[in-house]
């Protein structure tokens, strides 16, 4: 019986409790966590911010070792160490097919139905079946998930850092790489450095970008946005940041923003602090029914601007989480700093207050296996 941190309802604290776990079956894998992540997405679905089915199991960030298959698994065998991937990619739907595999159809049903691709959840508690976020629910010392929500990865990295992969690091830097059309020599903004936008920081740099303008109402983070790769740093709490890059742009603008925090105001000043002809780069998850406002004649028409949504950074995860942990290896991305603290499960709900407060980049559960 696996130990999991359960949310049993909106704005509820999550249990941490044995839970039932049953066998993975055709098509899914058993893993043992090493560790995962705590995402804001997570506290999103505790305060109903992101509709999730519940109660569930939540966790979405994780790495792993595989120690049961299920019939016709051809991908990983036990002892494998994985990364999960919050979307399961088929590979084969109109979406996978279309190079949009982060739009899985298949991977997007049990996505919103908090469950295995046959519709049903492997978690139970005293006989009453829990939903599992993303398909996996990384919040439990074991879990069952599709075979198509794993990604191989070399047994040398450490859980701690590999978990990150999952959300933060394939989010952020896959908006900089796979979303974004960033040119070497670019100036490009990010709004809202945690653990998503240090990412994208990061992803920019590795595009080539020459100015990384940070963008955050927190020193600390600041600080780490520079130690990231951020070239000039704008605190946003007394000044209008969309003035403040344009001084720092000779009133042109930036090439292309990133807006990683998921509120309309600060949406809006992604697209305005964007130049002429420029991108702005929608990474944040906003409430599900809120709008931005555009000036249609003179921000599209005249000034040509884009507004682009980037969801899981465009990733095909059978691609590049190889890519980043190839990155990673060879020193050019920074894992191990991403990690603010490691906590047992019990000290998931502190961790959701921390981050609140701006005081983490990432808690990470550490299974300690
Ligand atoms: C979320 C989006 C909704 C499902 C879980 C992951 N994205 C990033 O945290
Ligand atoms: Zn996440």
């Amino acid at each position: 019986m696996p130990k999991a941190a359960v949310c049993p309802a909106i704005n509820e604290p999550l249990e941490v409790v044995d839970v039932e776990l049953d066998g993975p079956k055709a098509g899914e894998v058993r893993v043992r966590m090493g560790a995962s992540g705590v995402c804001h997405s997570d506290l999103s679905v505790v305060n109903g911010t992101l509709l999730s089915p519940l109660p569930a199991v939540l966790g979405h960030e994780g790495a792993g070792v595989v120690d049961a298959i299920g019939e016709g698994v051809s991908r990983v065998k036990p002892g494998d160490h994985v990364v999960l991937s919050f979307v399961p990619q088929c590979g084969f739907c109109y979406m996978c097919t279309h190079d949009s595999p982060e739009m899985c159809e298949t991977g997007f049903l049990a996505m919103a139905m908090g469950a295995q691709l046959d519709m049903t959840p492997r978690f139970s508690r005293d006989g009453a079946a829990l939903h599992q976020m993303s398909a996996l629910g990384t919040f439990s010392e074991e879990l069952v998930c599709p075979e198509i929500s794993t990604v191989k990865i070399d047994s040398s990295v450490p859980f701690t850092s590999a978990a990150l992969i999952g959300c933060g690091v394939l989010t952020g830097f896959g908006a900089a790489a796979n979303t974004a059309d960033i040119a070497p020599g670019d100036t490009v903004a990010v709004i809202g450095c945690g653990g998503v936008g240090l990412n994208a920081i990061q992803g920019a740099k590795w595009k080539g970008a020459e100015r990384i303008i940070a963008i955050d109402r927190f020193d600390t983070k600041l600080d780490m946005a520079k130690q990231f790769g951020a070239t000039d740093l704008v605190n946003a709490t007394d000044r209008d940041p969309v003035a403040q890059v344009q001084e720092l742009t000779a009133g042109r603008g930036v090439d292309v923003s990133f807006e990683v925090i998921g509120l309309k105001d600060t949406v809006q000043q992604a697209f305005a602090m964007a130049r002429r002809g420029g991108q702005a780069i929608i990474v944040g998850v906003p409430k599900m029914e809120q709008t931005m406002e555009i000036p249609i004649a003179m921000e599209l028409l005249v000034n040509e601007k884009q507004v682009r949504g980037s969801w899981y950074g465009s990733s095909d995860v059978q691609r590049d989480v190889p890519r980043l942990v190839a990155l990673y290896q060879d020193g050019t991305l920074k894992l191990d700093e991403l990690v603010s603290r490691t906590i047992g499960l019990e000290g998931i709900n502190d961790a959701f207050r921390s981050m609140e407060a701006g005081e983490v980049a990432r808690s990470v559960v550490d299974y300690g296996i």
